[in-house]
């Protein structure tokens, strides 16, 4: 069996995706997502210029080779555009040898270990009367863990909170691709964040009451010291995890924040190897890893750092945000049924076109999500639907202080 043609599809049904298709002389064909949110055609030219061509005869089924050859052999390592394109190809390779054994992935992962995933739903709101109705939208939803999001008095536009609340169950989309071709700039205060956010977990716990698994993402905003007070003034609420607190390149910082709270942290979703993972959990500085299949090059390597996370009790909270694509939140799921330590799983669910786009098999009931027993990943690529989106150039918001600065979002 070799591969004998490599296509990269760009689509933009809700917002953009990249997407890797390999196909084998047998004719089977195997995905895999490749979307780098804001940078999307730098993984594209990576994919059709430096890799593709390098695929070409080879035999889909050595994806350990492949994924070294690819990761060795190029001399610069690492980073999220390589580290993109690489986890599209070890996806794509998954979901070929999968299909070819007739078998859902998560089988040749080891076979499930759980009857479903737990997941976690985006609950935000510009006030705590809307952050409550948002919470019970996605309890309706069948949500069984959510994450609090808010906006904070005084500050105009925050990162992760809805602009308008989802009236009808849509659920919004972190910055859409409508929202258009430059960087939108939002403002942040950290002292008034601080002072607002442990008022709104009160609120909702009293409201929710003591069982309900709840999350919180600081978006890298604090400094060491800030989020030690903040995993402290949330101690009383329970938290599951404080994700992002402060700025993913300073690791030791981490060990400052440990030191003051018993929250339990979580973060990587900006990392891209098992090296970028070795000082946190070596040191157990933290209880979650937040990586991407997507941004961490592929399924292979993200399962090498499980493995290594499970040797010191830490836990899977891989990342699901609207930008991994259907594909990548597939290879998610098979991961998350397969290994040990699962913690819990990100779902934001995506948008009507976007599942035109992509034929999913995965189901979601009583909190859970299982990615279904279709050979391979489960999904499909209708590629006359994704032609019919073509790419619009998207950028995250970023932010500025009061006084003109920018700042960590
Ligand atoms: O592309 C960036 C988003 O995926 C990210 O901001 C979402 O922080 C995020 C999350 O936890 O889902
Ligand atoms: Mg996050």
């Amino acid at each position: 069996m070799r591969i004998i043609a490599a296509d990269v599809i760009v689509t933009s049904p809700d917002r953009n995706f990249v997407t890797l298709q390999l196909t084998t002389d047998d004719g089977v064909t195997g995905l895999g997502d490749a979307t780098l949110n804001g940078r999307e055609l730098a993984v594209v030219a990576y994919l059709r210029e430096h890799v593709a061509p390098l695929l070409l005869d080879r035999d889909p089924h050595a994806i350990e080779d492949t994924w070294q050859f690819l990761y060795r052999s190029a001399y610069w390592r690492r980073g999220p555009v390589t580290m993109a394109a690489i986890a599209a190809v070890d996806m794509a390779l998954w979901d070929i040898k999968a299909k070819v054994a007739g078998l859902p992935l998560y089988q040749l992962l080891g076979g499930a270990s759980r009857r479903g995933a737990l997941a976690y739903g985006h609950a935000s709101g510009r006030d705590i009367p809307e952050l409550l109705d948002s919470v019970r939208e996605h309890l309706a939803l069948g949500y069984r863990a959510i994450r609090i999001q808010t906006a904070v008095p005084g500050i105009d536009a925050v990162y992760g909170v809805a602009a308008q609340p989802s009236v009808d169950g849509v659920r919004y989309d972190y910055e859409p691709a409508q929202r258009g071709a430059l960087p939108a700039e939002e403002d942040w205060d950290t002292r008034a964040y601080l002072r607002h956010l442990p008022g709104v977990f009160e609120a909702v716990r009293h409201e929710f009451g003591p069982e309900l698994p709840l999350l919180h993402d600081g978006h890298h905003r604090m400094t060491p010291i800030q989020a030690a007070r903040l995993g402290r003034d949330l101690e009383p609420y329970d938290l599951f995890w404080l994700e992002d607190c402060t700025p993913a390149e300073n690791q030791d910082a981490l060990r400052l924040v440990r030191s003051h709270t018993i929250t339990p942290l979580a973060i990587g979703e900006v990392f891209n190897t098992v090296w970028d993972f070795q000082h946190l959990i070596r040191d157990q500085l933290i209880d979650y890893v937040r990586a991407a299949v997507t941004h961490a090059g592929g399924i292979t390597p993200m399962r090498k750092i499980l493995d290594y996370a499970a040797q010191y009790q830490i836990k899977s909270g891989i990342h699901g945000p609207t930008d991994i694509s259907p594909v990548g939140m597939a290879a998610a799921l098979h991961l998350d049924l397969a290994v040990h330590n699962f913690g819990i799983q990100e779902y934001m669910r995506h948008g009507d076109r976007t599942n035109e786009v992509f034929r999913q098999s995965f189901s979601f009931e009583g909190g859970l999500l299982h990615p279904g027993d279709q050979p391979g990943l489960g999904v499909t690529l209708d590629r006359a639907a994704a032609e019919a989106h073509p790419y619009r150039a998207a950028y995250l918001p970023y932010n500025r202080l009061k006084d003109g600065t920018v700042h960590d979002w």
